[in-house]
């Protein structure tokens, strides 16, 4: 088998690399990036290509390629990796809402991505683990509508942004704890580093960000809900991994707290945690379940008219480490669809 990894030496190409460490051991790589490098990976010394090299006459092609750029090398690079024989997945947004590409998330909807399909987008690291906890729900009750606020990681947007956050986090409090200012001496209000700060994808006329917006449309489509009432807002949290995310749910039939619990507990690469308060849930919780999506703190909305144990308006929070369930393990996973995993975990 011949896997390609298109955007290698980010922080999910990082972790494709040990994903397909799991599922296809002793695949041959054939790896790019912006340009020529050497990367360390498992004590191994592995040869980065520059990307351009794909486009060259007698670039080789092969069996499945992972793509983790921007848009708009994924515009650039995807048709040319079809071309070349690759089944394509990408993880930027360019495809997710073309009506031609299937927008997949392993366990909800990966029979979208068929032995014909040669692309298949890979959703928003936050709305991977949403829609895994929502579709359940959907099965055994039916959905109305849905809040979510989700509080996200740095790791989220990218590896700069990462060593920033590690630097600069380190410098503010060190001159927070040096001038014994506890109100920020160090800290900038604009940045990532001890803030929080809506997230900063594009905004449109209506306000909402484009994170927003993907949470919104990307679960209309995956879960095959057009009209789905859905809104989001989303956030960017001093956190290095771990999207958390608060939702707010509408069931179309009344259920009570077991008969929800079962439902998540059947559901797909999800892990449920125990007790109505969640106990433990957080952020970097995600980091000892990397390959699940984490779901607690379920409890009955306290505006929900219904008395007894029952009811149709519930709170519950889902939280994934979105490098590896929100990127990389989901593009696996919809790829064993295609290549069987010798790794159970990584099999849809
Ligand atoms: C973030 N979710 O945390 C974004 C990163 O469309 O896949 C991934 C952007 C995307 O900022």
């Amino acid at each position: 088998m011949r896997i390609c990894i298109l955007g290698a030496t980010g922080l999910v190409g990082r972790e494709l690399l040990t994903l397909i460490d799991r599922a296809w051991p002793g695949a041959q790589l054939a790896l790019y990036a912006s340009r020529d490098r050497t990367i360390e990976h498992a004590g191994r010394a592995l040869e980065v290509h520059a990307a351009t090299k794909l486009e060259a006459e007698g670039a080789q092609g092969g069996d499945v390629a992972f793509v983790a750029l921007d848009d708009e090398f994924s515009a650039r690079y995807c048709p040319r990796l079809v071309e070349l024989g690759y089944r394509v997945i990408d993880k930027s947004n360019t495809y997710r809402m073309n009506p031609d590409v299937p927008l997949v998330v392993a366990g909800v909807n990966h029979r979208r991505a068929t032995a014909e399909t040669t692309l298949v987008a890979n959703p928003n690291c936050t709305t991977i683990p949403m829609t895994l906890a929502l579709e359940p729900l959907r099965a055994a009750f039916g959905l109305g509508e849905v809040t979510v606020s989700s509080y996200q990681a740095i790791s989220g947007a990218g590896v700069s942004a990462l060593e920033q956050f590690v630097v600069k986090t380190a410098g503010g409090f060190s001159a927070m704890a040096a001038s014994g200012d506890i109100l920020g001496e160090g800290l900038d209000e604009g940045e990532y580093p001890g803030n929080t700060v809506p997230h900063n994808g594009k905004t449109d006329d209506s306000g909402f960000s484009s994170e927003e917006r993907k949470l919104i449309n990307e679960s209309r489509k995956i879960l095959e809900l057009p009209d789905f009432g859905i809104c989001a807002q989303c956030c960017r949290v001093p956190v290095p991994v771990g999207h958390y995310e608060n939702l707010w749910v509408t069931l179309e039939r009344e259920a009570t707290q077991a008969q929800i619990l079962e439902a998540l507990n059947g559901g797909p690469f999800l892990r449920v945690l125990p007790g109505a308060s969640g106990d433990g849930l957080t952020a970097l919780t995600t980091l000892d379940d990397r390959d699940r999506a984490l779901v607690g703190r379920l409890r009955k909305d306290n505006r929900d008219a219904a008395t007894g144990p029952g009811g149709t308006r519930w709170c519950l929070t889902v939280a994934a480490d979105n490098l590896r369930l929100g990127a990389a393990t989901n593009a696996v996973r919809v790829a064993s669809a295609w290549f069987p995993s010798q790794d159970p975990e990584l099999q849809v």
